[in-house]
């Protein structure tokens, strides 16, 4: 069987892609190895961009996420005055007014994996979950293959170009010959403990605080669903983490001056992640593009993950689309240059926001000292500054795609 694109992975990546594609009537299968539930149920990111937004909305998947999204204009950061003082300040970063109006919508990655999955049903082309042993083959020949298991049968197809949508963890990346790509990475001695409470969210808009106790995020799913995050060891046993304590450590890092603290409920789902930049080069090899995780990866501070997948699989699409329509490889040839610009921007961002607001204590006592203090200055000059202000809400809202 032949099949114009060949796509691993139906994450928010691949089957972002699949639409897209489909939308300009070009054939592709989407395979992955986890089951439909899993997938959907996977709790993860919860800030689109704008231009993410637009994104969707443009390739008819923006329905329930015009009703249900939360449209948000600003975001607080919240740290101590001075530092002897323990409990923070919040401060209201402009986002809309910083930026000529653009802001981000919270609507959580399932969401939009949910209503992708109804529109490639609803396209009638094929979505395999459960899938096993997916290998790719013969990329750097006009004809690529791809091998996999599916239903207790063995599967074959040839297609025109491959693409790897299959996260951080795939083996499209890894299927590369060696020497071809490199990697640039950056490990970061923190995780996040995650976790979704049945909570009305008690603020309107996100608020990152930095403590010396560690960073603490608090976010929401809907108008009855708290998300909160707080800074914790890389390998960190959730285990040891009662709903009690957390609760006792969110409070504490969160509470604010003003007397502000998340609602307490009951806790449905909790878990850790790590933190990492990666990056990636170039993101093709042949007739193999890489999109999404499966290329870079963040650090959530920023809430950059999901949106460059999107960013990337557009750029492939319309790569891909100018192919079929005229026959010419010049945006394909370009992909790997073209996100790559895009990428780095959002690592330095990234990277940026998580050691402005985390604690990462050096083994030095006096160099430690001395970073808490430019931490905090750094962020009073962040909050007071309209230059700075400004600077962060672009990257916050997103750059344009180009
Ligand atoms: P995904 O979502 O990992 O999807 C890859 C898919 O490929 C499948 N797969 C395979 N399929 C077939 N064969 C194989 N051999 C396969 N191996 C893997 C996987 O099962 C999966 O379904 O990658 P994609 O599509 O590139 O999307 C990337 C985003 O998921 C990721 O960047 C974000 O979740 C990151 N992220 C955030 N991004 C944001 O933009 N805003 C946020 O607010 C935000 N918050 C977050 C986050 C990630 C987090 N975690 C858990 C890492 C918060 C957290 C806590
Ligand atoms: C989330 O709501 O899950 C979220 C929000 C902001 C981030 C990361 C995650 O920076």
């Amino acid at each position: 069987m032949h099949i114009q694109v060949g796509i691993i992975g139906a994450g928010p990546a691949g089957l972002l892609l699949a639409q897209m594609l489909h939308l300009d009537g070009i054939d592709s299968v989407v395979l992955e190895n986890r089951s439909e539930e899993y997938v959907i149920e996977r709790v993860r990111a919860g800030v689109l961009e704008q231009g993410s937004v637009d994104l969707l909305k443009s390739l008819g998947v923006g329905a329930r996420l015009e009703r249900e999204g939360m449209r948000h204009e600003g975001i607080f950061l919240s740290f101590p005055s001075g530092s002897d003082e323990k409990t923070g300040t919040r401060h209201r970063i402009d986002m809309a007014g910083l930026t000529g109006g653009r802001a981000i919508t919270v609507y959580g990655q399932n969401e939009v994996v949910r209503d992708l999955i109804g529109a490639r049903r609803a396209s009638g082309r094929p979505l395999h979950f459960e899938c096993t042993d997916v290998a790719v083959h013969d990329f750097d020949s006009p004809t690529p293959r791809i091998t996999y298991n599916h239903n207790g049968a063995a599967q074959e197809l040839t297609c025109d170009y491959i693409a790897g949508c299959d996260g951080f963890h795939g083996i499209c990346r890894p299927a590369i010959p060696e020497g071809v790509l490199t990697f640039y990475d950056r490990s970061y001695p923190a995780g996040w403990l995650g976790i979704l409470a049945e909570a009305a969210p008690s603020s309107e808009e996100l608020v990152y605080s930095c403590t010396d106790r560690g960073f603490a995020l608090f976010s929401m799913r809907s108008p009855k669903v708290t998300r909160l995050y707080l800074q914790c060891a890389p390998d960190e046993d959730i285990d040891n983490w009662s709903d009690d304590r957390i609760w006792d450590e969110m409070l504490r890092r969160l509470t604010s001056k003003d007397g502000w603290k998340p609602n307490v409920g009951p806790i449905f789902q909790k878990g850790v992640t790590g933190m990492r930049s990666f990056v990636t080069e170039p993101m093709q090899y042949a007739r193999l593009f890489l999109a999404g995780d499966a290329a870079h990866i963040v650090p959530p501070t920023g809430a950059k993950g999901l949106n460059l997948a999107a960013a990337d699989v557009f750029h492939l699409a319309q790569g891909i689309a100018e192919f079929y329509r005229t026959g010419r490889q010049g945006l394909l040839d370009s992909y790997s240059e073209t996100c790559l610009r895009r990428v780095w921007r959002a690592q330095r961002f990234s990277w940026w926001m998580t050691v402005m607001l985390h604690k990462f204590d050096d083994p030095d006592a006096r160099t430690a000292a001395f970073d808490r203090k430019r931490q905090l200055a750094e962020l009073e000059y962040l909050c007071s500054s309209r230059a700075a202000m400004t600077s962060l809400s672009e990257n916050y809202v997103g750059l344009p795609i180009e």
